[in-house]
């Protein structure tokens, strides 16, 4: 606080006695320095960390080298930068692996069957529920979120907002600022950055800042800028070892999926017809880099497994170029730090909603257990706090993201979350109690993915899975020590049988401790009512390219 913006009754010059006029200017500078650094949220304000929050959707480990995968899909050096200057987390993972639910986690602290966002299908999010920004905001922080939102309701909590409606597009998408439609040419993850950067060139500098800078890359359709078609040179990708799982040995539940590179994969998603919404100088770049290709696919018709393989290999320029766009973007909003002097006091979180398949199991999307999709990619730059190029492989959870940023700002942690911050995690401190297990539940079914609805109970090591609904009702146990690639079922296995028993108990007493012992509404389980009306026999059906539903 500066001076002039004292109250006046503090002001020396309002005291009339000489002596009291001497005691007070004595012990004026006092107060002012208490006041100036004691804000409401517990902390010296000095001590309050900005937090920079930069949130990808769809964004998986894989892609990431900080994180690394054995078929070095894409540098990603920017990315890489806070890896490198701050903490790695190995296991962080969802609750819940699709997007709108895992935000309204984030935002609250709490599971889905608490915070009533269950899917993207029929939820929507209640703004009037305590978050951590609207807590940050009322300790003194100046709150924005820039970019995709996609919970439905408005944004509060916020003293800015500039969102996508819905799933935002790719190409000059409209976004929508406190309220009131904007157009915008480029874009979306440049676009997002450079209102990032506009808003913090514009924010009070007198106080800290909570700004969610949220992209919507690399989301389907994987749409990269026109710049960077062409990036990969025509390259063949390593295959990941389950691009042609059968699912032999494993809950129908899995084979019965509709996210294949075989099964479901569209002319949009293949780039055979453009995205709506690109023109002009764009579409003349997206015609002239994929028009030649798609000849040359017509041509050579692949049927089966090359057709697998060329889908593949198609989703992954893609797919990557859109991530290679957000990497660059990050670089962009770092060095803004630097050159602000801030970045010292400024606390940098990049993380996703999920993660996702990129070919395992011939899989493109999220939602399952597995670990490509449980997992998502959680860097911290702490400065001051988190070690340099230091790793955790504690589990964490998007669950303890708001206890977390809660603590970082020293303001207090509502009991009624249901996560735990990690600041300790931070400083490289495991408490003892810190959790060995993690509860998940899924869903949103049949639409879009005709994923089963599931939960379970995940272990360093473990994982006890229930699949159900529309004819399926099946536990699975996996064992990733063993089989990493959770390809195997452990559930009938002679020496599995102690551990069944242990995952059993505690996932009792998980659902017993986050209160999930009530059968969730009907609701939750997305646009077709669940289980009745689902042909379990139906073949699943390719569809046709679509527009996309107004937001
Ligand atoms: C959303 C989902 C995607 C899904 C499409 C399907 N993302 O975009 O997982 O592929 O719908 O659309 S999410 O952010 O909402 O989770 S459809 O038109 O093919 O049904
Ligand atoms: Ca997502």
């Amino acid at each position: 606080m500066k001076s002039r913006d004292m109250p006046a009754c503090i002001q020396p010059a309002c005291i009339q006695d000489e002596r009291s006029r001497t005691a007070i200017q004595r012990t004026a500078p006092i107060v002012i320095v208490l006041l100036a650094w004691l804000l409401p949220g517990g902390l010296p304000a000095a001590e309050r960390p900005n937090i920079l929050f930069i949130f990808a959707d769809d964004l998986t480990c894989q892609a990431l080298s900080s994180f690394g995968d054995h078929r070095q899909l894409l540098d990603t050096p920017y990315i890489d930068r806070l890896a490198r200057e701050g903490m790695r987390f190995d296991r962080c993972l969802v609750t819940n692996s699709i997007c709108g639910p895992s935000r309204a986690t984030i935002l609250t602290g709490k599971y889905s069957h608490k915070n009533g966002f269950y899917n993207n299908s029929t939820s929507s999010f209640d703004s009037s529920q305590t978050t951590f920004p609207k807590l940050l905001q009322g300790a003194g922080y100046q709150t924005a979120v820039i970019g995709k939102w996609h919970l439905v309701s408005d944004p509060t909590g916020f003293d800015h907002w500039h969102v996508l409606p819905g799933q935002g597009i790719y190409y000059n998408p409209p976004m929508i600022r406190m309220g009131e439609k904007m157009e915008h040419r480029g874009y979306v993850t440049d676009l997002i950055t450079e209102l990032s950067l506009q808003w913090l060139a514009g924010r009070d500098r007198d106080r800290p800042f909570l700004l969610m800078t949220q992209h919507k890359a690399p989301h389907r359709e994987w749409s990269p800028p026109t710049r960077l078609l062409g990036w990969d040179a025509d390259r063949v990708y390593p295959e990941p070892a389950t691009l042609f799982d059968d699912f032999s040995g494993r809950s129908r539940a899995l084979a019965d999926h509709d996210m294949g590179l075989l099964r479901t994969f569209t002319p949009l998603d293949s780039k055979f017809v453009p995205p709506p919404e690109i023109d002009g100088a764009d579409l003349a770049a997206w015609n002239a880099y994929y028009e030649p290709r798609n000849a040359a696919f017509r041509e050579a018709e692949p049927q089966g497994d090359a057709l697998v393989r060329w889908r593949y290999n198609r989703y992954m320029h893609d797919y990557l170029g859109c991530v290679k766009a957000l990497d660059e973007n990050v670089g962009r909003i770092l060095d803004q730090l630097d050159q602000e002097g801030i970045a010292k006091d400024t606390v940098v979180v990049l993380a996703s909603d999920q993660g996702f398949f990129l070919g395992e199991h011939g899989w493109f999307d999220k939602r399952w257990i597995l670990e490509e999709s449980l997992r998502t990619p959680l860097l911290v730059r702490w400065p001051g706090r988190t070690p340099a190029g230091s790793r955790c492989e504690k589990i964490v959870s998007l669950i303890d993201f708001a206890p977390t940023f809660l603590e970082m700002a020293g303001a207090p942690v509502p009991s009624e979350m249901q996560g735990r911050s990690f600041v300790p995690l931070l400083s490289g401190k495991t408490p003892p109690d810190w959790r060995t297990s993690l509860y998940y539940r899924y869903y949103e079914f049949p639409l879009p993915h005709r994923v089963r609805p599931h939960l379970g109970v995940i272990t360093d090591r473990y994982k006890l899975v229930h699949y159900e609904g529309s004819g399926v009702d099946d536990w699975e146990l996996l064992d990733r020590q063993i089989d990493p690639l959770e390809t195997k079922n452990f559930l009938d296995e002679p020496g599995h049988a102690d551990v069944l028993r242990e995952l059993q108990s505690e996932l009792a007493r998980l659902q017993a401790e986050v209160d999930d012992l009530t059968p969730p509404p009907r609701t939750a389980f997305g646009r077709a009512p669940f289980p009745e009306e689902v042909d379990p026999t139906a073949p699943a059906t390719p569809r046709q390219p679509r527009r996309r539903k107004a937001g």
